[in-house]
């Protein structure tokens, strides 16, 4: 291996949100880094429109970036803090549901916002090299080495080998360099699309530049199989995105329909967007799939690992896929400084530590999703929600609510979940013990007072006989 004194070439594939924050980390560690992205430059392409407009931040993706020193300037001062739910029924009724106590929020932070200013960090650094429109086509991951397609301006295409110590897979959901890894022996591999897409449409600010509705909340519709939620923008306006199966966005073929259906479900929402905007999105766009993707290992020898949704892409109903993969990020570096640069043990035990974690919150995400169409209005569902709100205002350091430990606190995901079966099961007893306390309690009442029920009961059947 070439090292000389500790530092190693990393190669990235991908300049998303991951690979950014990735190249960050290495090149503060004195790596040298060379990262590869598809599509050009964001910071200087005229129009890029791409997934979501902006995300949910909470504290794992913030400790991430404190560690490369951006968290005051990405989240703290951009920012926008949203510190409660606010569900939007059918009649225009609102009720704010907040996160926790009343520092506890997540941050809404637009993604070109953020993918740019990482970027930007990363190239500040003398040992960080980008290169914009270099698609990764192949590979051979054992020995570091990846192809790479150049489309220059002309339009024409040429490739190079790159070789270094250590490829980083940041490429996304639908990763190339995790193709590569499939050809590995015993490498596991599971997908499965959702049968709902998702669409994004937007709420401008109101004619005085504010927001047209509460900022610093996440708004939610629900609305059984189908739901709508909005995220404030900097710009005052919302990014608010439509979650329905494809079967019934095909069905809203016309404009009249797609009014009707609106004024049906989200009868406050189309105002706010304006009947001729949400035409005119609406049919401009089409809906976009959803994947969840399982993955193991995700390293190959002591030459290559994929990270983010490269390893774990996930449904958004939890709102965890960019804090998972900063996440990732951070505890990989850890490992660096753990192993001291040690490729073959901390690629390892990145993959036995992470496998769990990133399957458990693929799998609470998906949980979510079927929640979400199935439970919201749920009597029970609401009910257990109160009770752990309740009970964790009563003992926070106790019982910590599901949502909670994912969003608020840095327990490892595969625990969130562990902390959950660990509070049903005290639950179930309580209710046994409750309904049996009860039943017993009824009874010695009724035997302490026999003899008055016995009179009163006699009497009752006295006084009924004058009527016969
Ligand atoms: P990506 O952002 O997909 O970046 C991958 C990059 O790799 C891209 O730039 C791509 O061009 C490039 N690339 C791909 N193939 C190649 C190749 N062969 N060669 C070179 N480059 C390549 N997460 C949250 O934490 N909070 C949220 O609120 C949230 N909301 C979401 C809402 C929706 C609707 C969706 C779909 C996702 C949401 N997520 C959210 C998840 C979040 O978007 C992802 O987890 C995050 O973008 C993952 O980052 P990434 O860098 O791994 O992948
Ligand atoms: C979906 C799409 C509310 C951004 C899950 C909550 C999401 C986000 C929730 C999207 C929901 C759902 C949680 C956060 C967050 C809630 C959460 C979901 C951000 C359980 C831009 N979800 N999301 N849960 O609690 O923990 O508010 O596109 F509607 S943030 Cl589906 Cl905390």
């Amino acid at each position: 291996m070439e090292q000389d004194g500790g530092k190693i070439t990393v190669t990235i594939v991908g300049g998303g949100l991951v690979g950014a924050l990735s190249a960050c980390f290495f090149a503060k560690r004195g790596h040298k880094v060379r990262l590869y992205e598809y599509r050009e430059d964001i910071r200087t392409a005229e129009y890029a429109r791409g997934r979501s407009i902006n995300l949910a931040m909470s504290v794992r993706a913030r400790a991430a970036l404190a560690v490369v020193g951006l968290e005051g300037a990405l989240v703290r001062e951009h920012g926008i803090p949203m510190r409660a739910r606010m569900i939007h029924s059918r009649n225009g009724e609102r009720r704010a549901i907040p996160y926790g106590t009343s520092e506890q929020c997540i941050y809404s932070v637009g993604r070109k916002y953020l993918n740019e200013v990482l970027l930007t960090a990363a190239e500040k650094n003398p040992n960080v090299e980008l290169y914009f429109q270099h698609k990764m086509v192949g590979g051979d991951l054992s020995k570091g080495e990846i192809n790479v397609e150049v489309i220059n301006s002309e339009g024409s295409k040429k490739q190079m080998m790159v070789k270094a110590d250590l490829v980083i897979g940041a490429d996304g959901a639908f990763s190339s360099v995790r193709k590569q890894l499939m050809k590995q022996p015993l490498f596991n591999y599971s997908q499965t699309y959702i049968e709902h897409g998702y669409m994004e449409l937007c709420i401008p600010p109101k004619k005085s530049g504010d927001f047209a509705m509460e900022a610093n909340y996440l708004h939610i519709w629900p609305r059984g199989n189908f739901m709508m939620i909005a995220l404030p923008n900097q710009d005052c306006s919302w990014t608010v995105t439509l979650f329905m199966p494809f079967e019934q966005f095909k069905s809203l073929d016309t404009p009249q329909k797609l009014l009707d259906f609106f004024n049906h479900f989200y009868p406050d929402a189309v105002p706010l967007i304006g009947e001729d905007r949400l035409v005119k999105d609406f049919f401009e766009s089409k809906p976009s799939p959803l994947v969840s993707v399982k993955c193991k290992p995700y390293h190959v020898g002591s030459s290559a690992i994929i990270i983010g949704d490269a390893a774990h892409a996930m449904v958004p109903f939890y709102g965890q896929g960019m804090n998972a993969g900063f996440e990732d990020c951070h505890i990989f570096d850890n490992l660096m400084t753990k192993h001291k640069n040690n490729l073959k043990k901390a690629l390892e035990e990145f993959s036995d530590y992470r496998n769990p974690d990133a399957e458990a919150i693929c799998n609470l995400a998906m949980y979510n999703y079927i929640e979400m169409r199935d439970l919201v209005n749920h009597p029970s569902f609401l009910l257990r929600k109160k009770f752990d709100m309740f009970a964790h205002w009563l003992m926070p350091n106790f019982w910590i609510p599901l949502y909670s430990s994912v969003t608020f606190s840095h327990m490892r995901y595969s625990l969130c979940i562990k902390n959950r079966e660990w509070q049903d099961k005290v639950l179930h007893r309580s209710m046994y013990f409750l309904s049996f306390a009860t039943i017993l309690g009824i009874s010695a009442v009724a035997y302490k007072c026999q003899d008055t029920i016995l009179n009163i009961y006699t009497s009752m059947i006295r006084s009924a006989h004058q009527y016969f």
